[in-house]
């Protein structure tokens, strides 16, 4: 990466209701490339075609980018979409989640968590003791964005992933997205699934645990999925941590490690 860092943002809608979005941070070379893949992205999604897309551009001041490398990653092997969740919820637990924290966000995810009941576009906060939900809009939620890897080590999370047969754009996008959370003061553990109904996979992240795929966190053919980022601290600064989230630049610039496959403990 050479010179000065952007920020480069597209959200999608169709019928006033979020589609996709995507967050990449680059330098100025490489803008007009991603504004176009962006672009083709939002036209293309699998819940169908955008009729608003939004691109914002903004510069990044270099002396506020954090460098880390990204969360280690393991794939626990699941029967089915209600064993995933099982073993999500586990994984919260194990995170210092409070049990009906995690259930109550789990059944929001399910169930759609916006208050129309749709996807939100961003993330619910949600309490790690009470299960609170902390998010001042739960429409919108908390949108994380600007963090993106360095291309020395998005070749080297490359070759990794491709060895696992893991090597998709959701994959590369979920760890970046997971180690700016788990980097954030504050939270404990994240739950994610996707959106896409093709798409079941999700996982569980945590400080300790890494990210930890699940490969079936829904049944095929819903088109319903979230995320939750579980908070916890008896001084939390709620604007501090949402003020990181959104707006500190992060660059991961290197994998972390990768740990074999488990099954889950029954
Ligand atoms: N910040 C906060 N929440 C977000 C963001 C973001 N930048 N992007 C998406 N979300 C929320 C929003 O509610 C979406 O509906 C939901 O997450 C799912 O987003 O195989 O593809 O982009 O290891 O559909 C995880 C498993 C895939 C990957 C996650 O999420 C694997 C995925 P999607
Ligand atoms: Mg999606």
């Amino acid at each position: 990466m050479k010179g000065p860092l952007f920020s480069i943002r597209m959200r999608a809608s169709r019928d006033d209701a979020h589609l996709s979005g995507a967050e990449r941070l680059v330098d100025v070379s490489t803008l007009e490339k991603v504004a176009a893949e962006m672009t083709r992205r939002a036209l293309q999604h699998a819940h169908g075609q955008a009729d608003c897309i939004r691109i914002s551009i903004d510069l990044v001041s270099p002396d506020t980018v954090l460098i880390l490398p990204l969360p280690a990653m393991t794939t626990i092997r699941v029967p089915d979409f209600r064993s995933g969740r099982t073993t999500a919820l586990n994984l919260l637990k194990a995170a210092g989640v409070a049990m009906p924290a995690a259930e109550s966000a789990l059944a929001a995810i399910a169930g759609g968590a916006s208050p129309s009941g749709g996807n939100m576009r961003g993330a619910m906060l949600v309490d790690a003791v009470t299960g609170e939900r902390l998010e001042p809009d739960s429409r919108r939620g908390i949108r994380v964005s600007r963090m993106d890897l360095t291309p020395e080590a998005e070749r080297e999370l490359r070759l990794e992933l491709e060895k696992l047969g893991l090597d998709r754009p959701q994959v590369r996008e979920a760890l970046v997205l997971s180690g700016k959370v788990l980097a954030a003061p504050g939270v404990v553990a994240e739950l994610c699934w996707s959106d896409d109904p093709d798409y079941p996979a999700g996982y569980v992240a945590a400080p300790q645990a890494g990210y930890v795929r699940i490969p079936a966190l829904k049944p095929l053919g819903d088109n319903r999925g979230g995320r939750a980022f579980f908070v916890r601290g008896n001084r939390l600064d709620l604007p501090g941590l949402i003020n990181f989230l959104e707006c500190r630049p992060v660059l991961f610039d290197r994998p972390g490690r990768f740990h074999p496959d488990r099954d889950m403990e029954r």
